[in-house]
């Protein structure tokens, strides 16, 4: 985890049982984040510590999870790839009451379930390539 003394705690959510097709894209995504301030769940872009995670019990990364989201200022979730984790993670942050931004690349192939894109708790950008992903997180943290 990197830390950084008075910055924001950033949650980031990303798929790993979902599929890690995108695991590279996180890993970049969170090393951006880390120049915002805290990111509390580096290990979602980090296929090492997957490996290590794997001595953990599902109930202790659950409660471990959960400690970290009641501690973030901030949720961002990439949901380009459907996780149910992922889905768990924002409703649980709206019920929260923290800021989320989710970040979406379209393809022909998907569509992003309408639990995340018709509800207007939530800020979902669409994006094509990371310098957009990018953007739109300078943009959201600035706003907040
Ligand atoms: C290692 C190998 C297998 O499982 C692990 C460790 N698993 C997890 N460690 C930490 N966070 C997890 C783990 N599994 C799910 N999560 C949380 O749910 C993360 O914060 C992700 O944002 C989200 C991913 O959910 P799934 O349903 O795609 O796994």
């Amino acid at each position: 985890m990197k830390t950084r003394p008075n910055g924001l705690s950033i949650y980031f959510a990303g798929a790993i049982r979902g599929g890690r097709k995108d695991a590279d894209l996180y890993a970049r995504l969170i090393d951006y984040l880390g120049t915002f301030g805290n990111v509390l769940t580096t290990h979602v872009g980090d296929e090492n510590l997957l490996q290590e995670e794997k001595f953990l019990s599902e109930a202790a990364i659950f409660e471990r999870d959960m400690q970290w989201m009641q501690a973030a200022d901030c949720v961002i979730a990439e949901v380009s790839m459907p996780s149910l984790g992922v889905g768990y993670e924002i409703g649980l942050a709206q019920t929260l009451g923290k800021k989320i931004l989710c970040l979406y690349r379209p393809a022909h192939d998907r569509s992003l379930s309408a639990m995340i894109a018709g509800n207007p708790s939530l800020n979902v950008k669409n994006y094509r390539e990371i310098h957009g992903a990018e953007h739109h997180i300078d943009q959201w943290l600035a706003s907040l």
